[in-house]
């Protein structure tokens, strides 16, 4: 394997300038689509030779309120201007009131402010077992948290030990015990495994984004969340990418009137301007967590909680889940006349509001869902696949049924064309 880069050929515009630039002092943990963004206002990103494009990724659901929201980057920059960060060895102004708006909003006791999503989900994986010691009796580090096989929740070393995915687990051995894998959508093997007494917690995504827009039967998360609640093991579920209206509702839990025992949010949690996460419990679970036992730097930092209440009375005051749900309906409708025309391009549809996903059939001459996100980019819609075959769109919540359709008209040309 090379481990050196080879020397580029010189650069003949900004925008391959750029591309070299982090191609050379870069880490290559990503493949981007060959665009370079520079600007970025509601549901259209403009590169740096000034072309617009529809976001239909939305920096994968972080963007919800559509890029650089007027009222969240007010809140950003009053704050900035003030305090924006104390650390929690003292108190400040903008916590409390960011948390108590969440534990209303959301109908729970308390909330624990982190950054990265994926610090989110550590954090409910130690509740979860700090419950289980405390509250469940479970002896002493035995506590196992079944997880769905599929899943996708970080890239920290604790949360891919319990990753199904080779490219996520791959080289990063050896792996935290205390997990078990069970096949998702499936209740008779989550009740098998759910039996056993030193089970404290099932972590879900009620519709799984990365692995490709999976979302369950109907009645699966009801009678998940019912299973745990009859042998006493804490349902999780985390909505960082399917929560706060990308689904149609406020949660993808509120589609089934689950409520969750630990909620974790993230990403348009701060309308894609700052990284924050939110992990919500009632008190029977949140404060088996003492003093000097959990935290971070950054956790519940001023700044992040200003844009958090804008971000929140964006999503709500804008009605942004009920324009989710009626305009992911439309989405889909489009896409399943393109595929009546292109059956052979297009192998299925799914989604839920505005998370969809449209799998393609690999073309005959080999090209592949990449190639297709290639030619959308040309025609000024950026989506991108995810495993290959799978192209998921999900354009920021403000999108209106005009623009929808204008990115429908190019999606259906470049499918239809493909
Ligand atoms: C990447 C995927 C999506 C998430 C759920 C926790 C996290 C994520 C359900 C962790 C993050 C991001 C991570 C980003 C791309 C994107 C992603 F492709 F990786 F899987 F959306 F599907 N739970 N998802 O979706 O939150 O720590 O990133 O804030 O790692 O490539 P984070």
């Amino acid at each position: 394997m090379q481990l050196t880069a080879p020397t580029p050929p010189a650069a003949t515009s900004r925008a391959e300038q750029l591309m070299q630039l982090e191609d050379q002092y870069g880490a290559h943990n990503y493949h981007p689509l060959p665009v370079v963004l520079s600007r970025g206002e509601g549901v259209h990103l403009w590169d740096v030779d000034g072309r617009r494009y529809y976001d239909f990724l939305s920096a994968y659901s972080a963007v919800n309120q559509g890029h650089c929201h007027p009222r969240i980057i007010g809140a950003l920059t009053e704050q900035a201007q003030r305090l924006t960060l104390t650390s929690r060895a003292f108190f400040n102004d903008r916590l409390g009131p960011a948390e108590k708006q969440l534990c209303e909003l959301f109908g729970y006791d308390k909330a624990l402010l982190m950054n990265s999503g994926a610090e989110a989900v550590e954090t409910a994986l130690k509740l979860a077992r700090k419950w289980g010691y405390q509250e469940k009796g479970i002896a002493p580090n035995q506590a196992r948290i079944l997880v769905a096989e599929h899943n996708f929740h970080g890239r920290t070393t604790g949360i891919i030990s319990f990753s199904t995915d080779p490219d996520s687990t791959g080289g990063f051995g050896p792996y935290n015990p205390g997990y078990q894998v069970v096949p998702y959508n499936d209740l008779a093997t989550l009740e098998e495994a759910i039996k056993d007494h030193q089970v404290c917690a099932f972590l879900v995504e009620p519709i799984q984004g990365e692995a490709g827009v999976m979302v369950p039967a109907v009645g699966y998360l009801a009678q998940a969340a019912a299973l745990c609640q009859a042998h006493n093991v804490l349902f999780i579920a985390d909505e960082i990418q399917t929560g706060l209206g990308r689904t149609g509702k406020l949660l993808a839990c509120d589609h089934e009137a689950v409520h969750a025992d630990i909620l974790i949010l993230g990403k348009a949690l701060s309308g894609g301007v700052l990284p924050v996460s939110a992990v919500l419990a009632d008190d029977r679970i949140m404060l088996t967590i003492q003093p000097g036992q959990h935290g971070s730097t950054f956790g519940g930092n001023p700044l992040a909680c200003a844009v958090l209440q804008a971000a929140l009375d964006v999503l709500l005051d804008e009605e942004l889940a009920a324009n989710a749900a009626r305009l992911g309906q439309v989405f889909r409708e489009r896409m399943w006349q393109v595929q009546a025309r292109r059956p052979d391009v297009i192998e299925l549809v799914r989604g839920k509001g505005l998370l969809n996903a449209v799998v393609i059939r690999p073309a005959a001459d080999g090209r592949t869902a990449w190639d297709l996100c290639v030619s959308l980019l040309a025609r000024g819609v950026l989506a991108k696949p995810t495993h290959g075959d799978i192209i998921r769109f999900a354009p920021p919540l403000v999108i209106t049924a005009e623009q929808l359709h204008e990115a429908c008209d190019v999606i259906a040309e470049v499918m239809i064309g493909f």
